[in-house]
């Protein structure tokens, strides 16, 4: 296999097995023609991109039935009020600012721009998620981002000011007609501000799950230079953020003179420090990866010996690389708690636990809650302190298998 980016050729240094569409939840019809893919992490020792070798198919994971709602958060709706603030302050530079989303889901992030009364655009393939972005006035169309789209927004609504996207770069195979496309838009001052959950971040908390389908990279600082400055973007700054378990914030911009930030060259000496352009780096984390499993495998063994219920809360994209590369069935977990409703009534990707309607929590008995959406914690155990109190325990495999 060669690299999306550079075309080296890359080999992979582990693998999660067997996978199913990661945001694929069932209905019991369609277990026998579920579709299965091998999960298999790669690294790029010359463009230091850190991809996944087989990735199914787009249209079989972003399509009319989408299952991942960004609005379920509360933080993050939070999270995207502060950066709309942040961006119409510091980076609308013309009369007229234009602002373009890449994979703007339900309008999460946009719907900020319609109280500034600015000019800007969604672009997001899956139809069901856009369609609550439109039904609040967000402009969106339903289209996957790419260099011929970039030419035809332009011809319609002109030049760009911004660009931004919001864990969507690293879903993106086809990188460099996007960054081609991105270059196009952006006007002779435009920025490219974007997030993504971190590579370095993965490696030091061994929170394999962010691999599955979607995630087709995982983003190093150095990486996202590798990539963007072929397409004449300039890496200026970047902000690590706490969101998603520990993410990095890009900032590129078309001027080439543009100052870097401090940051910047101290997140790039942070990598050097971690080796995240280093192949003995990837070779030991898969080692961390298989020690987190067997971590874990032994305490929900402690915990069945004891006789004791687990449930799981938060049918998350991530839960189906941990249920299924750990071989977690309901053997183990009677049923998982989640709040989106088109996952409810339905089965987890290839382990078919049933996911249980979130308003049904209360009316369960269990011991145990393993928490599968660990990058929103604090929201979580702030909002379930009753369980706690009353001597429930969380299971989280996030910094390294534990119950809290
Ligand atoms: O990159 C991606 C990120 C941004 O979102 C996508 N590829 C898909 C998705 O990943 P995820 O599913 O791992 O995201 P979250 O935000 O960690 O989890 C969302 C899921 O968790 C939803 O099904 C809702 C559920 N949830 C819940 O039931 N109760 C989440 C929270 C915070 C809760 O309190
Ligand atoms: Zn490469």
């Amino acid at each position: 296999m060669n690299c999306r980016v550079c075309s080296n050729k890359i080999s992979e240094f582990m693998t999660l097995g067997r996978m199913p569409i990661a945001n694929n939840f069932l209905e019991k019809k369609d277990f026998a023609k579920e579709y299965f893919f091998e999960l298999l992490p790669a690294f790029c020792e010359k463009c230091y991109s850190f991809q996944i070798i087989e990735q199914p198919d787009p249209s079989m994971m972003f399509h009319e039935n989408y299952a991942f709602f960004s609005q379920t958060s509360k933080n993050m709706i939070l999270h995207f009020k502060k950066l709309s603030d942040k961006i119409k302050n510091n980076f609308f530079t013309s009369d007229n600012p234009f602002i373009v989303e890449l994979g703007s889901n339900d309008g999460i992030f946009l719907k900020n721009f319609l109280n500034y009364k600015c000019n800007h655009l969604g672009v997001e393939p899956s139809k069901n998620v856009a369609e609550v972005a439109l039904q609040n006035n967000v402009n969106s169309i339903v289209e996957y981002f790419s260099s011929n789209l970039a030419k035809k927004i332009v011809n319609k609504y002109g030049k760009a000011d911004v660009v931004t996207s919001a864990n969507v770069m690293c879903h993106i195979p086809n990188i460099n007609d996007v960054a081609l496309g991105i270059s196009e838009l952006l006007n002779e001052n435009g920025v490219l501000i974007f997030e993504d959950p971190y590579l370095g971040s993965v490696i030091e908390k061994i929170s394999y799950d962010q691999i599955y389908d979607e995630h087709v990279f995982l983003f190093s600082i150095y990486s996202v230079e590798a990539i963007f400055s072929k397409f004449g973007l300039h890496l200026f700054d970047v902000e690590f953020l706490q969101t998603h378990g520990g993410s990095m914030r890009y900032y590129l911009s078309k001027r080439k003179n543009t100052p870097i930030s401090k940051n910047l060259l101290l997140s790039k000496e942070n990598e050097n420090k971690l080796k995240l352009n280093k192949i003995e780096t990837y070779i030991k984390f898969s080692e961390n990866v298989k020690s987190s499993k067997s971590k874990l495998i032994e305490i929900f063994d402690e915990i069945k010996n004891k006789n004791k219920l687990i449930y799981g809360y938060a049918a998350t994209s991530k839960s189906t690389t941990v249920l299924n590369y750990c071989n977690i069935g309901t053997d183990y977990i009677e049923g998982i708690f989640d709040t989106t409703p088109i996952k409810q009534k339905k089965f987890s990707p290839g382990k078919h636990i049933p996911i249980i309607e979130y308003e049904k929590f209360n009316s369960y008995d269990f011991d145990y809650l393993y928490n599968f959406a660990w990058n929103h914690s604090t929201e979580i155990y702030e909002n379930e302190k009753e369980f706690y109190n009353r001597g429930g325990k969380w299971i989280s495999h996030v910094p390294f298998p534990k119950i809290i």
